[in-house]
């Protein structure tokens, strides 16, 4: 077992410490989410479930929110600023927390990292810890950031979790075990929160194992996306049981045009029950996606501990 699996398979005490964590209340008319790369692909998933949650929010990339802040919110008076970041040196995050703060807007980070320069540049933290060997690629890290993000939002995430979420990557692992063979275009899709997570998992697979990845909301895969579906796609559709049908639907369209599908929550080539509520269906995957990433780099050879062109912070 090399790092990066052990790290993904390691996570789940750090779940149960995360369970508890202390996290600051957050009391604003509208509340933006930044954050880079996998950071960023969190806020949009918990900017989608806040909003579900009856506060408003949205979801800017670290440098958008720095350079170009009235393009996404022409009045921040009063917004609550919180900031992702693993490390909590990522330049564009620490300066945008710095820049929003200078404009008179609170904010929070979320952060693994308490000591680092996120931390000291904002009003309040939210702290967990993460494995101490993760790597470059964000895993342990990306899951308890989502743990912490959800909790903040209102959502309840009993314990029971974090057995679920082992299970499903252990099943979901055992499942693909020899499906993966010729496959090389890889596709995730999901509406609302999911989506979020379709895009860290999209980003996961491309960071580990140098393949083409895409996120779509659902319907939006057959307004052009789907020209490039052949028997060389896995498609991985994570489910909401508010829109099962036309989701299955899109599915059976995919299978017949050559894709392997994984079906998170509902029907697929690979089906798996989600036994959990819809909010929390994005947790309980993530871990087995983080894995599926690590499965198709040993496929193909690729390093996952040190990726091609990728370092663990980036600082302009
Ligand atoms: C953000 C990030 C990571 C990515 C890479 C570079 O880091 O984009 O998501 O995997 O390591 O940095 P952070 O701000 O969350 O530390």
């Amino acid at each position: 077992m090399n790092v990066t699996e052990r790290v993904i398979f390691e996570q789940f005490p750090f779940w149960e410490r995360g369970l508890g964590a202390a996290l600051p209340a957050i009391d604003a008319p509208i509340i933006v989410i930044i954050g880079c790369g996998t950071s960023y692909n969190l806020a949009v998933s918990l900017a989608a479930v806040f909003n579900a949650h009856g506060r408003r929010a949205i979801a800017v990339p670290g440098g958008e929110w720095l350079r170009r802040p009235q393009t996404y919110l022409p009045d921040p008076a009063g917004a609550h600023v919180i900031a992702l970041s693993r490390s909590g040196e990522t330049t564009e995050t620490v300066a945008a927390t710095a820049a929003s703060r200078a404009a008179g807007l609170m904010v929070t980070a979320l952060t693994c990292e308490s000591e680092g320069a996120l931390a000291r540049e904002a009003d309040h933290l939210a702290f967990t810890p993460t494995h101490g060997e993760e790597g470059i690629v964000m895993t342990s890290s990306a899951s308890l950031m989502l743990l912490l993000g959800l909790r903040m939002a209102g959502v309840a995430v009993p314990p029971a979790v974090v057995q679920q979420a082992e299970k499903l990557a252990k099943t979901l692992d055992e499942r693909l075990a020899g499906r993966l063979a010729g496959r090389s275009h890889f596709v995730y899709l999901g509406g609302g929160a999911h989506y979020g997570i379709c895009l860290e998992a999209s980003l996961k697979l491309q960071e580990m194992s140098q393949s083409y990845t895409q996120a779509f909301h659902p319907l939006e895969y057959r307004h052009g996306p789907v020209s490039l579906l052949d028997e060389r796609t896995l498609v991985v559709m994570l489910y909401d049981p508010n829109t099962l049908q036309e989701e299955a639907q899109l599915v059976a369209e995919l299978r017949e045009k050559g894709a392997l599908v994984v079906g998170l929550g509902g029907p697929g080539d690979i089906s798996l029950d989600l036994d959990v509520a819809d909010e929390l269906r994005g947790l309980v995957c993530l871990p087995a996606l983080q894995l599926l990433g690590e499965r198709v780099a040993q496929r193909r050879n690729v390093d996952t501990v040190t990726p091609r062109h990728l370092t663990k912070v980036v600082k302009l």
